[in-house]
């Protein structure tokens, strides 16, 4: 389902960004942020890029806005030079010259990321993938698939299917999101459950180091025990040690037959219980399990002006199968609903293989944060948490906030433990900031929980990254960003702390 598309995401009118007036302060008047030692963009630096790019694929003055500003609005860069390389030489000729200059970059896919990770702080260079969208080639008997990263998820997805493949993952923002971004996210998605993580589905990264070198960790294979497994670096690391040019992904063979139930649940114990017959019942060809509370429905079928099969519950859970037999699938699923049904942990629910049900029911559960940022301004966590005591954060927040927040909701992907906790607000508001955080990362860490499950760590996280990482740990990854980006260059004040915090 394509919810986004590129024009869309930088529409702020279309996004609930009415007037100008509404466009996020600068970042660094609304976070205390410090500008690193780089050097100031002249028009010596301009003519280089020029000279690497052609000067069309070289982007100043108003048209680099839309790229200093994150998805959801809540950052703001002043960058005034966007550069759009198409191979992976040029973006080592670029990366060369930055470093020999120590002019900072960040890296940006399709702009989707909700930690405002891809947008500069200060005036770092944008280096866009998006004209690095060639996909190499489809291997239909291994179900490799090698592209380059600035792909679009969708168009990923649509080209794999021509050869009866599918892309091992899928969110919201596929219409516009990079499988670059995805991988340097290590991004979660709807799917999780059935096709894991991407540590497991990327075979092979290639990805250009700070100083420019080319590091070819390509692979043709999915057993290739050969050394270090280098490229679980590039994935997850949110542009912070090198800048993913290529990638090999294993794509598994697309479903035959999919079916969807989509279900009302009285209280959050009946959310659990309902989700361990789902494991029991449909084992195999189970392929998602989300939940989703009754204020962020609300908010999508209010705001997207789509229309529920189901009356109002507490919680609504979507289970999908993805199997090979119709027939055996639908019969499945249809026995697992009556059964929850009769053991009374399902109030109501459909079971539906039509497209156009279909649709509607991932249209509601995707288009929730579309939704929300319609409505206002939101503060967003992605957290782990265990499933004993996953929701239970939303009432505790919700009180905690009281009136201050319009809405405090929380969906996810419960099926792999990951709550996506929302607080929404008229517009950007310190007080209401301030009783969020560190609150909810301390939650989380109490549980022993992880501040983030899929989204990243970004510009917002990195002083609570020692809620869900060792000094050891955090320390180690600090060694491997001098080893690899010396001068600090990539994508600098994300992902780790400041050294003096
Ligand atoms: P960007 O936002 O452009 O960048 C994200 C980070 O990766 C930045 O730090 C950037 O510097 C870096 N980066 C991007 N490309 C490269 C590259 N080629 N090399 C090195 N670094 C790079 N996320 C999930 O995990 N699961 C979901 O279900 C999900 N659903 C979403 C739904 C909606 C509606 C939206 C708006 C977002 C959603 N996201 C989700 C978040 C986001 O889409 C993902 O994080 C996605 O992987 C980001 O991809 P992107 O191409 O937009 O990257
Ligand atoms: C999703 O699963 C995304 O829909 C976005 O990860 C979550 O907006 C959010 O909080
Ligand atoms: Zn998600």
């Amino acid at each position: 389902m394509s919810l986004l598309s590129r024009s869309s995401v930088f529409n702020f009118a279309k996004r609930g960004f009415a007037s100008s007036s509404k466009i996020p302060d600068l970042t660094k008047d609304r976070y205390p942020v410090k500008r690193g030692n780089y050097a100031i963009i002249n028009d010596q630096d301009v003519a280089k890029f020029e000279s690497i790019l052609e000067k069309h694929r070289v982007i100043t003055g108003e048209e680099t806005q839309g790229y200093n500003i994150d998805w959801i609005g809540s950052v703001r860069g002043s960058s005034n030079v966007v550069l759009k390389p198409k191979t992976t030489e040029e973006v080592s000729e670029i990366l060369k010259y930055c470093n020999s200059r120590k002019i900072a970059v960040v890296p940006q896919g399709g702009n989707t990321g909700l930690v405002g990770g891809s947008v500069p702080v200060f005036d770092e260079v944008v280096i866009s993938m998006s004209l690095m969208n060639q996909i190499e080639r489809i291997d239909e008997y291994s179900g490799i698939v090698r592209c380059q990263s600035g792909v679009v998820l969708e168009a990923l997805e649509a080209n794999v299917r021509e050869k009866n493949l599918c892309v091992p993952l899928d969110l919201g923002a596929k219409g516009s999101c990079h499988i670059g971004g995805n991988v340097s996210t290590n991004a979660g998605g709807l799917r999780l459950i059935r096709y894991g993580n991407l540590h497991g589905s990327v075979l092979g990264v290639e990805a250009v180091l700070a100083n420019g070198q080319i590091m070819n960790l390509m692979s043709n294979f999915k057993k290739d025990n050969t050394g270090f497994h280098l490229k679980h670096l590039f994935i997850g690391s949110e542009g912070s040690l090198g800048i993913v040019t290529k990638l090999a992904i294993h794509c598994p063979t697309a479903p035959q037959a999919v079916n969807l139930a989509f279900v009302g649940v009285e209280n959050y114990q009946n959310v659990l219980d309902t989700f361990l017959l789902a494991k029991k019942e449909l084992g195999e060809i189970l392929s998602s399990v989300e939940m989703i509370d009754e204020l962020s429905l609300g908010c999508s079928t209010t705001m997207c002006n789509i229309q529920s099969p189901l009356q109002t519950y507490p919680f609504y859970m979507i289970f999908e199968t993805s199997g090979s037999n119709n027939a055996h699938d639908e019969e499945k699923l249809t026995n697992f609903l009556n059964n929850a049904m009769e053991k009374s942990l399902v109030a109501d629910g459909v079971v539906t293989n039509e497209s156009a049900k279909m649709k509607t029911i991932w249209e509601m559960r995707e288009r929730i944060a579309e939704s929300l940022l319609k409505m206002g301004y939101c503060f967003k966590y992605d957290i782990s948490l265990p499933l004993s005591h996953f929701y239970e954060i939303v009432p505790v927040l919700r009180e905690r906030v009281g009136d201050l927040a319009k809405i405090v909701c929380g969906y996810g992907h419960v099926g792999d433990s990951n709550l996506h906790l929302n607080v929404l607000c008229d517009s950007f508001n310190k007080e209401i900031y301030s009783l969020v955080e560190p609150f909810v990362f301390e939650y989380t860490s109490k549980l022993n929980g992880s501040v983030s499950a899929e989204h990243g760590i970004g510009f917002h996280k990195p002083k609570y990254l020692h809620f869900s990482k060792s000094k050891e740990a955090i320390d180690m990854m600090r060694q491997l960003k001098t080893l690899m980006d010396p001068n600090e260059i990539l994508n600098p004040y994300k992902v780790l702390p400041p050294l003096n915090k």
